[in-house]
């Protein structure tokens, strides 16, 4: 038996259509994820603040596009260019700061043709909804040859998506039709969803001095660690657990420029093993 949905103007189209059609939106979901991700990890490893605190991402279910298109009355032919969030790309941040800086990127970055903004930050919708949307154009290659596909990147505070997402949730409970005592209490929700991110904002750079200050006292211990470790391997017992101890001692002071200057002791006895074992090596050759 073929299974098929039922499709405006083109009576039915099979499920293994809608698979071809969908399958370079999820490619373009799972890279963009993959690259925002990324670039959050970079940030962490350098110690620097990143503007994106979560990335998530799905690709829209088919019974979604077909409502849709009924609501929308778009016909087969023109589903892929009138809607626009078939990827979808949820990028989260801490601050509304940190929202504009992710524009700021997103409008710099060569993979990325931004069509076209949806400002709800500046444009509050009626429901409350706040949040700043890009639909922008985004290349994949598939074994057809290079598609360029529209996602729809949203951008929103943790806040704003708290809210969003428990709204989301109640407008699909009541089918649209909201008893007027729970939109009221949503609006109310969503003013104190702006306060707080006021509140949060004015308190930023102290948050973010914070953050930064902890990303960095961390990787300076992963590095101390994984000099220890290769130390294991080249220096001998006395030796590491003499350093072993040094390092503890050091690290109960909560002092990071003391880590940061014990590291760089390590990488120096680290770079005499190496030396040593690379002349031993040539000695063997000489020989
Ligand atoms: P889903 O389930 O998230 O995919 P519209 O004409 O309003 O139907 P349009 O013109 O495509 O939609 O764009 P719009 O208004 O910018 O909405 C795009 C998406 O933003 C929505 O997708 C929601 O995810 C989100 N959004 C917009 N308005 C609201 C709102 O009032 N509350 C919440 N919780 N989310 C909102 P979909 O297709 O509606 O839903």
């Amino acid at each position: 038996m073929k299974m098929a949905y039922e499709c405006k103007g083109e009576g039915f189209m099979e499920i293994q259509l809608w698979r071809e059609l969908l399958n370079p939106y999820e490619l373009a979901v799972n890279e963009l994820i993959l690259k925002f991700r990324h670039f959050i990890k970079e940030h962490k490893e350098n110690g620097l603040y990143s503007p994106i605190e979560q990335v998530t991402g799905r690709v829209k279910t088919i019974s979604s596009i077909l409502e849709k298109m009924q609501k929308k009355q778009i016909p087969f032919e023109e589903l892929e260019e009138k809607i626009e969030d078939i990827a979808g790309i949820r990028i989260i941040c801490q601050f509304v700061e940190d929202i504009y800086k992710v524009v700021e990127l997103m409008n710099q970055r060569d993979d990325i043709e931004v069509k076209l903004v949806k400002d709800y930050l500046n444009n509050v919708k009626d429901s409350g909804y706040r949040s700043y949307h890009l639909i922008i154009y985004y290349n994949v290659q598939t074994i057809k040859g290079p598609k360029k596909i529209q996602v729809e990147i949203q951008i929103r505070t943790l806040a704003m998506d708290f809210w969003a997402t428990v709204e989301h949730s109640l407008q699909y409970k009541y089918k649209h039709n909201m008893p007027e005592h729970i939109k009221d209490r949503l609006t109310s929700a969503a003013h104190a969803v702006q306060v707080l991110d006021n509140e949060m904002s004015s308190v930023r750079s102290e948050i973010m001095d914070a953050q930064n200050s902890f990303q960095i006292k961390a990787n300076v211990v992963a590095d101390i660690l994984n000099n220890i470790q290769n130390l294991y391997k080249v220096a001998n017992k006395r030796e590491v657990s003499k350093i072993q101890d040094e390092f503890y001692k050091i690290y109960k002071t909560e002092d990071v420029e003391k880590l940061k200057r014990f590291n760089k002791q390590l990488d120096i006895i680290s770079e005499g093993y190496r030396a040593q074992a690379i002349t031993r090596e040539s000695m063997y050759e000489i020989r």
